[in-house]
C-alpha cells in the first residue's frame, strides 16, 4: 500500500534547486509583496543569527535556531489574513516576524522572561508551544470555536516531524478530521527530532500520506521552496475557510544548526547532509528567482540587509532594557487562585533570594 501511495504522491515544487521557476506553477504574487518576501526571509535569518550570538555571550537563554526554516515559517504566514488563529512552536521566528510580532519581545521570551510571549492586541498567535505537539489539539479546539460562532477564520497550526509520534497529533488530526474543523497543519519535517532521524519516527514513506488516515488531504511540498510552501498554504486556507475541512502540509527540509544552543549535531548527524542541503537554501534560490524577474540589484540586498541589521540591533536594545523576570512570574497565570502549597514554595523562593542578596 504504502509503494502506491509514493507512487501517486509528490512533491509540489515551483523554483527547482536552482532558482528557477517551473513554467505556469507561479502563485499571483506581485513585486510588491515577492520583495516583501524576500525582506522577511533576511530578517528572520538576520534575527536568527544575532539569537546565536545573544546566547554565546550569555545574554539569551537556550535558543532553537531557525536556519534553514524561513521558507517554511513565511510560506506559512504570508498568505494569512489577520483575523486567522496561529498556533506556532518553538521553531517558528519567521512566522512571528512575517505576522508582525515585535522582535523585541520575541528576544525577551528567549531571555528567559515570559512575558515576552504576551500577545499584542490584535494579533490572534498563541504563546508557541515547548510541549512537543500540545499545540495542536489546541489549534482543533480554537476552529472547532470558530465552527460554532460561525466565522470565517482559518486556524494554522505548525510543528516538528517529531510532533508525528506524539498522541497529541493523532488525537488532534483525528477530531479535525471527524469534525471538518478549518484547520491548517504545517509539518516541519527538519529530518530531525533532537537526535533521532526521520527513519526512526515514522514507517510512512510521507508524513502528507498519514493525513489520509484521518479523512482529509495530505500535501508533500518543498519546504526550501517559498513560492512552493505559499501555495500550499493558500490552497489549504481557501480549502478551510470555504468549509471544506482540514488540511496536512508537509514542508520538507532541513535543520541545518543544532537542536538548540545546549545540543551539539556533530554527535549524531552524517557530515555530508549539510552539503547535500547548503545549495538547497531557501533565500538563494528566491534570490535568483527575483534576479530573473529583474527586481534584484546588489542595491536592493544592500537596504534590505542593512535594514533588517537596524530592525535586529534595536530588537536587541529594546529586549535588554526591559525588566527582568520575577519570582511571582513563575507561579502567575497558571492557577486563577495560587494552590497554598505554591503559596509556600513562593514565599520560599523569595526568602531564599533575600537571603542570597543579604549575604
Ligand atoms: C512532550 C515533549 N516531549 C519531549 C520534549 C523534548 N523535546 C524538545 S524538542 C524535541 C524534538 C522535536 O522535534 P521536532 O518535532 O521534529 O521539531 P524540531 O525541533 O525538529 O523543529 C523533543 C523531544 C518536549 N519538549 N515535549
Ligand atoms: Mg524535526
Amino acid at each position: 500500500m504504502g509503494r502506491e501511495l509514493t507512487r501517486e504522491t509528490f512533491m509540489l515544487q515551483i523554483l527547482d534547486e536552482e532558482g528557477k521557476v517551473r513554467p505556469g506553477t507561479e502563485p499571483a504574487l506581485g513585486e510588491e509583496d515577492l520583495r516583501r518576501i524576500y525582506g522577511l526571509m533576511v530578517l528572520t535569518r538576520t534575527a536568527d543569527g544575532k539569537a546565536l550570538k545573544l546566547q554565546r555571550q550569555g545574554r539569551m537563554g537556550t535558543y532553537a535556531s531557525s536556519l534553514g526554516h524561513e521558507a517554511c515559517q513565511i510560506g506559512t504566514a504570508f498568505p494569512l489574513r489577520p483575523e486567522d488563529y496561529v498556533f506556532p512552536y518553538f521553531r517558528d521566528l519567521g512566522t512571528y516576524l512575517t505576522l508582525g510580532y515585535p522582535l523585541a519581545s520575541y528576544y525577551h521570551y528567549w531571555m528567559g522572561n515570559e512575558a515576552g510571549l504576551r500577545t499584542p492586541d490584535g494579533l490572534n498567535i498563541f504563546s508557541l508551544a515547548i510541549p512537543v505537539a500540545s499545540q495542536i489539539p489546541q489549534s482543533v479546539g480554537a476552529a472547532m470555536a470558530a465552527q460554532r460562532l460561525k466565522r470565517k477564520n482559518a486556524v494554522v497550526c505548525t510543528f516538528g516531524d517529531g510532533a508525528t509520534s506524539e498522541g497529541d497529533f493523532h488525537e488532534g488530526l483525528n477530531f479535525a478530521g471527524v469534525f471538518h474543523t478549518p484547520n491548517v497543519f504545517v509539518c516541519y519535517n527538519n529530518q530531525w527530532a533532537i537526535s533521532t532521524p526521520r527513519s526512526r519516527q515514522t514507517a510512512s514513506e510521507t508524513i502528507a500520506q498519514k493525513a489520509s488516515a484521518y479523512g482529509f488531504p495530505g500535501v508533500q511540498v518543498d519546504g526550501n521552496d517559498i513560492l512552493a510552501v505559499y501555495a500550499a498554504v493558500s490552497q489549504a486556507l481557501a480549502r478551510a475557510r470555504a468549509g471544506e475541512g482540514p488540511t496536512l502540509i508537509e514542508a520538507v527540509t532541513y535543520r541545518m544548526g543544532h537542536h538548540t544552543t545546549s545540543d551539539d549535531a556533530t554527535r549524531y548527524r552524517p557530515e555530508d547532509d549539510l552539503k547535500v542541503w547548503e545549495p538547497r537554501d531557501p533565500l538563494r534560490r528566491f534570490q535568483i528567482y527575483l534576479r530573473d524577474k529583474g527586481w534584484w540589484a546588489e542595491t536592493f540586498e544592500k537596504a534590505v540587509q542593512d535594514a533588517a541589521t537596524e530592525t535586529v540591533e534595536k530588537a536587541v536594545a529594546e529586549a535588554e532594557s526591559r525588566p527582568p523576570a520575577t519570582p511571582d512570574d513563575i507561579f502567575a497565570f497558571t492557577y486563577k487562585v495560587v494552590p497554598p502549597a505554591l503559596e509556600e514554595q513562593l514565599a520560599e523562593l523569595k526568602r531564599s533570594l533575600t537571603g542570597e542578596a543579604g549575604r
